[in-house]
């Protein structure tokens, strides 16, 4: 699929589009909704990077600095495990104080405790920001996360792909080519990852469909991705002065048209986080498949004026996606169906 043509997709009509997100979605899922019992943590808010759409890092908007000691953020894990948590997805501030070392030994204390816990962690950028600050290659950080039992990588990072906005929005931050890079290295090595997408900020249509493609072309050399998450951008606390958000009907042609040119990603994420617990109910209908979990605890987006600092309970995620006329399935972070 070329740009042109791909970007002609939002001059369909919404409910046009609609029907077509949902037919791929009908064919790849039925009418099952997904969701996983999960738990954010986020060992740091101390960040040498410069993000202007970031109301999480404590350098300049969020006044609280923080970082967690490698045996609270293992025994937070034991904590979800113990309320039915059965993945933490662990993503932090880049904090060049904590040393190298420090992230393995972080993960090898959360497997340690929270024994067949699956652990999503490390985003992208989190890997470029350690491969820059230690010079040590990627892959020697990848194979030192195998080792100390990293699962699987989260999506986080991707923001948007095209180089001149980049710059923009999050100057520093792990190049486009090297995000990709990281994902094809990943997927390398037989895992899994998810990708992500900002949006609703200062991106035009084609600079998301341009990052769709560039998703869509990975995809179909490695098949490693499992989920795609388009992330609404939350307008508070931060650098970036958007004037208008995007309306329902943007953010739901964005996520038809996700599901639309990802037709090789089994399953596309509607962040309840960002959206709100509603729309991701409505994107559902629009080629979404999965609302991602209970989450527990958030701090990205809730530092950005999000209403979900304290996650949402499992029976309520339940009984919503009942009475939106869907199945709820209970999975694993591999997609397999637990309950
Ligand atoms: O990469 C930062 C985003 C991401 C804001 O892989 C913001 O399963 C909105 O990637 N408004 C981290 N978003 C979160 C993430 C994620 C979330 C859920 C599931 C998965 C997964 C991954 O949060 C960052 C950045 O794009 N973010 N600031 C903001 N103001």
């Amino acid at each position: 699929m070329q740009l042109n043509e791909a970007l002609k997709l939002y001059d369909l009509e919404l409910f046009e589009l609609g029907a077509r997100a949902n037919e791929i979605r009908r064919k790849y899922h039925g009418d099952k909704v997904f969701y996983n019992r999960n738990r954010h943590i986020n060992p740091t808010n101390i960040c040498s990077d410069r993000c202007l759409f970031c109301g999480f890092s404590a350098h300049r908007k969020n006044p609280h600095p923080y970082t967690m000691s490698i045996d609270e953020i293992a025994q937070t894990a034991v904590k979800a495990q113990a309320r039915g948590a059965k993945e933490v997805h662990v993503v932090g501030a880049h904090n060049k104080k904590l040393g190298l070392d420090w992230y393995f030994e972080m993960f090898k204390a959360i497997k340690k405790a929270a024994i067949g816990i699956h652990l999503k962690a490390m985003t992208a950028a989190e890997v470029d920001f350690l491969s820059r600050t230690y010079a040590i290659d990627f892959d020697e950080i990848l194979d030192r996360m195998i080792a100390s039992g990293v699962d699987s990588m989260p999506g986080g990072g991707a923001e948007i792909f095209d180089e001149k906005l980049r710059a923009q929005i999050c100057d520093g931050k792990v190049k486009s080519a090297n995000w990709l890079l990281i994902h094809e290295l990943w997927h390398g090595r037989g895992r899994k990852s998810n990708a992500s997408m900002l949006f609703g900020h200062i991106e035009t249509r084609a600079h998301r469909v341009d990052h769709l493609l560039r998703l869509r072309a990975l995809q179909k050399k490695t098949g490693g991705f499992n989920a795609f998450i388009p992330l609404l951008y939350q307008t508070k606390n931060n650098f970036l002065d958007v004037k208008k958000p995007l309306d329902s009907e943007e953010i739901l042609k964005t996520i038809a048209i996700s599901r639309i040119i990802l037709d090789n990603v089994p399953h596309i994420k509607a962040y309840w986080v960002g959206l709100t617990l509603n729309l991701a109910l409505v994107a559902q209908e629009f080629g979404a498949d999965d609302m991602d979990g209970t989450i527990e605890r958030e701090s990205i987006n809730s530092a950005a004026g999000a209403d979900s600092k304290d996650g949402v309970n499992e029976k309520l995620m339940r009984d919503l996606i009942t009475s939106a006329g869907f199945t709820p399935i209970e999975r694993d972070s591999m997609y397999k169906e637990i309950g």
